[in-house]
């Protein structure tokens, strides 16, 4: 980090404002000299240009006062519309056209930078509702949400992107007035991530056995008219039509995930933290192996503690949270909430680390870290606590160390293909994405085939001598010399729950591997009102010795004997939850000694004698997980393609593929490669680049599977003779 962003982040941004107002010309900028002949305070930062919010909150993210979305839409016959909005709202015009009421015809529009240039006189990326100050003739509606109305301060552009004000929501208010508009405001609580609750129609999807009433619409009328609050939400929209909303859908119908006060923080419901506890039994028993004990490290890191590896904290600064005070008074020295702890540990590794005899010192923790992220938060991809275990050694040689790095790596591609069944590829960063305060960052990388994008599964860092010597970590060695040790950290997180749902779930809800379920088995009695109580009573203890039998197998089963809820209601509550298998016994199996075994990931109904439950189940397990790594690779594999020249490059990103090609590996042509790569895909149009995910494509690993580069091989950017074969995508 350079010395200037360190003291952007510790000076009072009150003396940081007074500095940079008496370097800027306010009255050669109208919107200030509007705001200073209002009469009303403002402060001014200078920073550099910053196009998009993310950058904006990469300079300003820690200074009080929220960031806002602005955006021009149009409809070419109702009008046009400026909308300013907090920065984590959804803004696809189809919700913002619902917010802003104009009925179902309507055509919204991105303007192009013509338009805006012409009604709001100010170039794309340094809108804000301040742009209306230009639009004389009133030719636009300014739009602004209803929350931004409860946010003391607001920081907007003022017609130019290397500045932002910081005014009150009122004085905001006050210049829109002043420059002739009236807002309509937008109330984002009147259309809910996930639809309120109410009926929907539930599918019997019950099979047409007689003596359980087959009749599909009777069971579906009764089911909805004689039990109340008995209504199930199916997912109404498809993977493959919107796939960030169905994402929301299925998190939240699964009762995986709930939403919380504070954006970017989400609750992990008990079915998302039991996945979790599973990946964390298998790794930690993994880990120990390797000889790594557990441990647990202060969740604080004093700032001047924090900020003395400055490589290590480089880029990373805007996302570190403080805190300042206990209760009204202000703390001695400011305290950041660790986004990973390198700096908490290492000082106490100094200490224990005298003598070679000390080493290797393998340790871990389980824990959660803060990251104050600023691009749209995505439920366990991008959010701004996660869980996490983070892995820190110190080796006497390097060759040790890289073999923790490689060790930890294989574990992690392990956790990825043997439990969660998704395909990874296994590689080394570039020096542009690699972690600065190390030497080499190996990664796995998955790809989501439902999005066309990529995603880093997980890192391990040889962090060779750096923080050793940053943190004068010595040790006494073999010959009674003094040496810095070799270290490594590497750390997996609850993102791969989310890699997971993204790959697996369809159209029905989520889709779980056996391996991580909660639930493998659900058992279902069909019980109708009209059986007798002799047969009910009946069914409920064939249903409850199959459960039995499964569970003394050590199948993670469970029986849904609820009376209040209808077998086929209950049918797709477990479908939506991603249950791997479903055992439905009604009084025909019971008069069998049979079960109905239906698979989730492929529907397959069959029906099984009772002795060969356990042994069939036991066996299917299997076989549904190795079918959903089996689909998934071949989903992957079919996107994975090789390119050679850069005029194939943007369209095989346009259909979404992973791309290996021939690279000269410099720095300068990655950069080039991603800038290119975002202006000819969006080819003039707007990207939404508030949000979380770029059209720039980026590097995710030089893959240790090499494919064979023959010498003389040209670099598909540069031109220039290449050195390695080069993974690209899009990421999240
Ligand atoms: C955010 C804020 C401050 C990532 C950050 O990958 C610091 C950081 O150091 C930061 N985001 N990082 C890099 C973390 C490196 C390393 N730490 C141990 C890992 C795995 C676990």
């Amino acid at each position: 980090m350079t010395d200037a962003a360190v003291a952007s982040l510790s000076l009072d941004d009150k003396e940081l404002a007074k500095e940079i107002e008496a370097s800027v010309e306010v009255g050669e900028n109208a919107s200030l000299g509007k705001l200073k002949e209002l009469g009303v305070s403002f402060k001014l930062y200078s920073h550099p240009e910053t196009a998009t919010i993310d950058k904006q909150a990469e300079h300003l993210g820690h200074l009080p006062g929220v960031l806002t979305k602005n955006l021009l839409l149009r409809d070419k016959k109702i009008g046009t519309f400026l909308i300013t909005v907090l920065h984590d709202r959804p803004t696809d015009t189809k919700t913002i056209a619902k917010l802003l009421k104009l009925g179902g015809k309507a055509n919204l529009r991105f303007a192009d930078e013509e338009t805006l240039e012409g009604l709001l006189k100010v170039k794309r990326g340094a809108v804000s509702a301040l742009a209306v100050l230009n639009d004389t003739g009133n030719a636009v509606t300014l739009a602004m949400d209803k929350a931004l109305m409860e946010q003391p301060i607001v920081n907007l552009h003022p017609l130019r992107n290397d500045r932002t004000v910081a005014i009150s929501t009122a004085a905001l208010l006050q210049f829109v007035h002043a420059a002739g508009h009236e807002p309509t405001m937008l109330d984002f609580d009147s259309v809910p991530v996930a639809p309120p609750p109410g009926p929907a129609p539930v599918k019997e999807k019950n099979r047409s056995d007689s003596k359980n009433g087959g009749d599909k619409s009777t069971a579906v009328a009764k089911a909805s008219a004689s039990t109340p609050g008995q209504t199930l939400l199916g997912i109404d929209v498809s993977k493959k039509d919107n796939f960030a909303l169905w994402y929301t859908r299925v998190i939240t119908y699964s009762e995986m995930i709930d939403y919380y006060d504070i954006s970017g923080c989400y609750i992990l419901r008990p079915w998302a933290y039991s996945i979790w506890e599973s990946i964390q039994r298998w790794l930690d028993a993994e880990i120990k192996e390797l000889g790594v004990e557990n441990s647990y490290f202060p969740l604080f890191v004093p700032k001047s503690v924090l900020e003395r590896e400055k490589d290590h904290i480089e880029g990373f600064a805007p996302e570190v949270a403080w805190v300042t005070k206990s209760g009204d008074s202000d703390l001695a020295e400011p305290i950041a909430i660790r986004p990973t702890s390198e700096t908490i540990m290492y000082p106490l590794f100094k200490k224990w680390i005298r003598s070679h005899r000390d080493l290797p010192l393998s340790l871990n923790q389980w824990s959660n870290v803060v990251r104050w992220e600023f691009k749209d938060p995505t439920p366990f991809l991008r959010s701004r606590e996660f869980l996490w275990q983070e892995g820190h050694t110190a080796h006497a040689t390097f060759e040790e160390s890289q073999k923790m790095v490689m060790d930890v790596l294989n574990l992690y591609k392990k956790v990825y293909e043997e439990l969660l069944a998704v395909p990874v590829i296994q590689g080394r960063k570039t020096e542009m994405e690699r972690f600065p305060g190390g030497d080499i960052t190996t990664t796995v990388e998955a790809y989501i085939h439902g999005s066309g994008r990529s995603v880093q599964g997980a890192t391990s860092h040889n962090l060779g001598q750096n923080f050793g010597k940053m943190f004068e970590i010595q040790y006494e060695d073999k010959a009674g010399g003094h040496a810095v040790p070799w270290q490594t950290s590497w750390g997996l997180t609850t993102r791969s729950i989310g890699v997971m749902i993204m790959a697996h779930g369809d159209d029905k809800g989520l889709v779980l591997p056996p391996r991580v379920a909660p639930k493998q088995v659900v058992v279902i009695p069909i019980v109708k009102a009209s059986l007798s109580a002799e047969n009910k009573a009946a069914l409920q203890s064939y249903a409850e010795r199959i459960t039995t039998d499964l569970k003394a197998a050590k199948i993670r089963v469970h029986l849904d004997h609820r009376d209040n809820y209808t077998p086929g209601w209950k049918y797709n509550h477990w479908e939506q939850k991603g249950v791997p298998l479903r055992l439905e016994v009604g009084p025909m199996d019971l008069d069998k000694g049979t079960a109905r075994m239906v698979r989730r990931d492929s529907g397959l109904k069959v029906d099984l004698a009772a002795e060969a439950v356990v042994h069939t189940v036991l066996h299917v397990l299997e076989e549904i997980q190795a079918n959903l790594f089996a689909k998934c690779k071949a989903e992957r594999d079919k996107k994975l393609v090789k390119v050679w020249e850069w005029r194939d490059f943007v369209p095989a990103l346009e259909e979404k593929c992973v791309i290996l090609t021939p690279f000269v590996n410099e720095t300068e042509w990655e950069e080039e490669v991603k800038r290119r790569s975002r202006e000819e895909a969006l080819a003039g149009e707007s990207e939404d680049a508030r949000t979380a995910t770029s059209a720039a494509a980026k590097t995710l690993c030089i893959p240790f599977d090499q494919p064979d580069l023959p010498p003389g091989t040209k670099c598909f950017v540069s031109g220039k003779e290449a050195t390695c074969w080069v993974l690209w995508g899009r990421s999240y």
